[in-house]
């Protein structure tokens, strides 16, 4: 299925298996987390096949394939399934060991996933802020608390 397709809501059938040497990625278009998992199947040119949820009205065959009922959430052709965004990139590395993006010293990983961590603090602002703005509140402090966290980002070692 393509990325750009329609999202399987509730009441929608479950996908079929997963194709042989091939992954699937359940995302959600904008979702920031799952553009992560994206990001590394294309940087890896991972075969794989998207399926879109419609997070306001999740299927029940997701809900069982992901109890946190949260996207990313990686399902391989053995019926193995995979989610939180930094644990689907971390398998797909290890997996997919052509390219491998993650540098193997330990202090440089540890220096990658610190990294992940500080910015994970910004995501939160990237719907915080419209969301404020769009039921007209005043979002002047969350966009100063963006302010902080991006220099602090900017600084990180
Ligand atoms: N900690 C998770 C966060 C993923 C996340 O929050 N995904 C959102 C979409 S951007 C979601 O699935 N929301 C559905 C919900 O909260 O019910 C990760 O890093 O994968």
């Amino acid at each position: 299925m393509d990325s750009s397709q329609k999202a399987l809501g509730k009441g929608s059938a479950t996908p079929g298996p997963v194709p042989k040497g091939q992954i699937r990625l359940y995302s959600m278009r904008f979702c920031p987390f799952a553009q992560r998992t994206r990001l590394v199947l294309h940087a890896k040119g991972i075969k794989h096949d998207t399926i879109n949820i419609n997070l306001k009205d999740k299927p029940d065959w997701f809900l069982e394939k992901n109890p946190l009922g949260l996207v990313p959430l990686l399902e391989t052709s053995g019926g193995q399934l995979i989610y939180e965004s930094p644990i689907t990139c971390d398998y797909l590395d290890e997996v997919y060991t052509e390219k491998k993006l993650l540098p193997s010293d330990p202090f440089q990983k540890a220096q990658q996933k610190m990294l992940l961590e500080h910015f994970s603090k910004i995501v939160p602002y990237f719907y915080k802020i419209p969301t404020g703005r769009r039921n007209g509140e005043d979002t002047s402090k969350l966009e100063e608390e963006l302010k902080e966290k991006l220099v602090k980002l900017n600084e990180a070692r």
